[in-house]
């Protein structure tokens, strides 16, 4: 294989890893094959809670012999350090959480006047899970006290979060029968933390409890109330057309980026770069227009509600820059490498640090305060249009860009599945009882520069899709995705088994769903809840057809994610080594004790190959433990009839021929 191919399975990203070479410039991708993972660390041997050590736990028998200075063993020590993870990725995604709660607060109150109610529908909706009265009152009220409930699930110290009822019955039973139906979400965090300092929790399985506690609070806390805050604030998403990949650059257009992971300054940045006077004074720096683009999750928020198109993933953050064509990219919180800020120094790209909470050598800071959302969002735009005029003419210059259809919520799903007077999960679970869908994979997580960047993630794409698995994308998975050409509806007829390509022809919809950034792997948790409680297959989260995959993840986040939805009943298998690999006993707990107890066991593999058969084979056996009909390609059984398109429009006539989620 050519040296190139073994960073990026991207062509684009490629071309500017080889350019960039040739102009000796140092990227994620130079910088991981210089860098050696440390084997201790890397398997969850190496504990640092204390300045006694680090104590590294290795040698021939050190499950059961080594120990560190206070005598904690290798299980211990593995275990706290997954906890640890589970703790920092909680924390982030419900800290954003809490910031959206604050800006819908704000937003009802008339403090944050920038701000309204975008979807009134989806506020009724959430008020109606939160038994809060909606009926006849003014909008502001209920968004009011939908917010100070939210934010009530932070600092909770005793009962439990407002969104378990959300889940089948019997989820909710196993979470109360092993004690890790979470309380507060900011109590979990700091229990975790607490327990895995030193001298305090020791016992390996009670530890990994207390992780699974701290996810369910990330998955069914922070991550779902930010997806329906924003859905609130911002409109429930429903499919749109736009572009992936370094082509959504313009030559003649001021180029601004938002990267990062909080939607609401970028929403206010995409209101205001369309406003006449921006535009007006983006010509007089000499250019045509603004042109906006997205970066790694706020890319997705921004795809999904309004068609923004992406530059990709988290591995394409410096390439982007490397195209010489950006001249501004906004960074806020998660998964940002500071790395840019250096970078951009060779280029005329201002990296402008947005977030109070995050700063980076050598960029320039402009504080996002909500209060003052579209002053900043214009002072930022300006910023952007200023630095048009220094555009250079070095870069790499590159032209590829992919089509993409993004924007399925929860709520779109059920629609397309039947319309909004029918809408229901009925036909999906149906194609799944009839073997025509094989089973559904929750394709997710980050892209790496360790393996061929995005690269098991369109292997494991194509060949789930042409085995009739249906996908639901979130987070850079989906940006790797679209960069690659998979999110259209054309993908199916080309790739598709038989089954699946039926379906998606019959809906008109992708094999791959794009469901959003990372925390809307929310979405994936109420869409199974409700194919649970639609019949036919589980009557809870676990035991369906169902496996979620991060193939090439490398955040805390990814970790917690994988951790609520092993909790809810959903196996999991990441790609790379395990990070507990040095202990057989944790990692027996993570897998055997798990799947007994939770339905949802965790499995670290880093063949792709293995990862396809791994997952594949508990679809099957999930199949077969349902009774439906065994899966055969071609082969399918009797299933009620999908609405199609001309069925779908007739029951609009007869309703309203408008779509409101
Ligand atoms: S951005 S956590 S690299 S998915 Fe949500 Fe991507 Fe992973 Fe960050």
């Amino acid at each position: 294989m050519d040296k190139h191919l073994m960073k990026s399975a991207d062509e684009a990203s490629e071309k500017i890893i080889e350019w960039g070479e040739a102009h000796k410039l140092e990227t994620c991708f130079e910088r991981a094959e210089k860098l050696k993972q440390c084997p201790i660390g890397e398997t969850g041997a190496c504990c640092k809670v204390c300045h006694m050590g680090p104590c590294r736990l290795v040698g021939k028998n050190a499950e059961e012999e080594a120990r560190g200075i206070c005598g904690a063993t290798l299980p211990t020590v593995a275990a706290r350090n997954m906890v640890r993870m589970i703790a920092a990725g909680t924390a982030a995604h419900s800290d954003h959480a809490r910031d959206m709660a604050f800006t819908l607060l704000a937003a009802a109150t008339g403090e944050a006047k920038d701000f309204e109610i975008k979807d009134v529908r989806k506020l009724y909706r959430v008020a109606g899970y939160l038994d809060i009265e909606f009926e006849g009152r003014p909008v502001n009220d209920v968004a009011k006290d939908v917010a100070l409930k939210f934010i009530e699930d932070f600092g909770r110290q005793k009962g439990e979060l407002y969104y378990l009822k959300r889940a089948p019955k019997k989820t909710q039973e196993r979470w109360r029968k092993w004690g890790v139906a979470p309380r507060g979400i900011d109590r979990e965090v700091c229990e975790a933390m607490h327990r895995t300092s030193v001298g305090v929790d020791h016992e390996p399985d009670h530890l990994l409890l207390h992780g699974l506690r701290t996810a369910i609070a990330d998955g069914w806390g922070g991550c779902m109330i930010a997806t329906d805050i924003t859905d609130i604030l911002f409109g429930t998403p429903r499919p749109v057309k736009a572009e992936a990949s370094f082509g959504i650059f313009k030559e003649d257009e001021v180029n601004l980026v938002v990267h990062g992971h909080e939607p609401s300054l970028a929403e206010m940045i995409v209101d205001v770069a369309s406003e006449p006077d921006m535009i007006a004074y983006a010509k007089s720096k000499g250019a045509k227009g603004i042109n906006l683009g997205g970066m790694c999750c706020t890319a997705n928020e921004v795809l999904m509600r309004h068609g923004i198109p992406t530059a990709g993933g988290f591995t394409n953050q410096e390439l982007g820059i490397m195209t010489g064509l950006v001249d501004a990219m906004t960074v806020d919180v998660q998964c940002i490498m500071p790395a840019i800020a250096e970078l951009s120094k060779k280029f005329h790209t201002k990296i402008i640090t947005t977030s109070e909470k995050a700063k980076i050598p050598g960029a320039m800071h402009v504080e996002y305060d909500e209060h003052r959302a579209r002053e900043i969002a214009r002072e930022i735009v300006k910023i952007a249009c200023d630095n048009y005029q220094n555009r250079k003419t070095e870069g790499s210059h590159i032209t590829d860009k992919f089509p993409v259809v993004a924007g399925f919520s929860h709520e779109y799903i059920e629609y397309m599945q039947g319309g909004r007077w029918r809408a229901s999960f009925r036909p999906l679970n149906d194609a799944i009882m009839a073997g025509r869908i094989r089973g559904v994979v929750g394709l997710a997580g980050c892209d790496n520069p360790r393996v061929p960047s995005t690269g098991i993630h369109r292997y494991l794409a194509t060949e789930l899709i042409k085995n009739d698995v249906l996908i639901v994308s979130t987070g850079c998975g989906s940006a790797a995705c679209g960069t690659a050409g998979y999110l259209t509806p054309e993908m199916a007829l080309e790739h598709a088994g038989p089954g699946l390509r039926e379906v998606c022809e019959a809906i008109g919809i992708p094999p791959i769903l794009h469901a959003g950034a990372c925390v809307d792997n929310s979405r994936i948790l109420t869409i199974l809840s409700a194919m649970a409680e639609e019949g036919g297959l589980s009557d809870e989260i676990g035991g369906m057809p169902g496996v979620g995959i991060a193939p090439e993840w490398m955040s805390e986040k990814a970790i917690a994610i994988g951790c609520y939805f092993c909790g809810s009943g959903v196996p999991i298998i990441f790609g790379g080594e395990s990070p507990v690999g040095a202990s057989q006993e944790v990692t027996r707990i993570m897998t055997d004790v798990w799947w007994e107890r939770f339905k949802g066991p965790m499995h670290f593999e880093p063949d792709p190959e293995k990862m396809l058969a791994l997952a594949l084979d508990y679809i099957d056996k999930a199949r077969e433990a349902l009774k439906l009909k065994k899966y055969e390609p071609g082969k399918f059984g009797a299933e009620r009839v999908l609405m199609d398109m001309a069925a779908r429009r007739e029951l609009e006539k007869a309703a309203k021929p408008h779509i409101e989620l």
